[in-house]
């Protein structure tokens, strides 16, 4: 198995996480080849919520590009993520392509999802790349849509899925990629943290932003891990 991800600065900030996302695989997966795409940060525009989703299609399109090339199995990651155990048995099942899910309002995330070196599983990226790409054409008129799936890939994901003969595997995100509504119900079984919204700010975010910030016990847990990490170096 192999782990790709893809990296462009703002600020310092996406450095931090990425180098929180090394130590953290290295550690739980040690031998696991990471590759990281570096791209570069798209122009701002000075609307956020344009500014936004460029950031987030860019950081897509640039590991999705590199998951066209897959010659073994790989896991495809957003940098802001967090590994407390390997990933490695995903591949025990049955699947083209695997995707993270969770019964929210929008269901997908696209922050880790599994390929195999399939001709089917290299068509469901192409189809998801160039279906982005429309998607991202067609906004803000298609900003529902966008919204509803909170994000330019997931709205292009939710397009791509009702129509592919690819073999997906729908994995939970408590499982494979905690996000928000997950990091209470953490467990031993989890395998990945999604380090976003109040995490992200817990770990990367001003000091008194994080203070004024009351953390629940299990998300605190996480901030403690994420820090232990940071703090080790890349020694040991
Ligand atoms: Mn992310």
């Amino acid at each position: 198995m192999r782990i790709i991800t893809a990296f462009f600065d703002r600020k310092g900030k996406y450095g931090r996480l990425l180098r929180v996302f090394l130590r953290s695989a290295r550690a739980v997966m040690p031998g696991v080849e990471v590759q990281v795409v570096k791209t570069k940060a798209p122009g701002q525009t000075g609307d956020k919520k344009r500014d936004h989703h460029l950031d987030t299609l860019a950081g897509f399109l640039a590991k999705a590009y590199a998951a066209l090339d897959v010659t073994v199995p790989t896991v495809v990651c957003d940098a802001d993520l967090l590994f407390l155990r390997s990933v490695e048995s995903a591949f025990d099942e049955e699947f083209d392509v695997a995707i993270t899910r969770r019964d929210a309002r929008c269901p997908f995330n696209s922050g880790v999802f599994f390929v195999r070196p399939t001709e089917a599983a290299r068509r469901f990226v192409e189809d998801w790349i160039a279906e982005s790409v429309r998607v991202f054409d067609g906004w803000p008129g298609n900003d529902a849509e966008v919204h509803e799936q909170a994000g330019i890939d997931q709205a292009a994901l939710a397009r791509v899925l009702k129509v592919t003969e690819a073999n997906v595997l729908m994995l939970p995100c408590v499982v494979w990629n905690a996000c928000q509504g997950d990091w209470a119900n953490v467990t031993d079984e989890t395998r990945v943290v999604h380090v976003k919204s109040g995490l992200r700010q817990a770990v990367v975010g001003s000091y008194r932003r994080a203070k004024r910030r009351r953390l629940s016990p299990p998300i605190e847990r996480l901030v403690q891990v994420w820090r232990t990490y940071e703090r080790k170096g890349d020694s040991g």
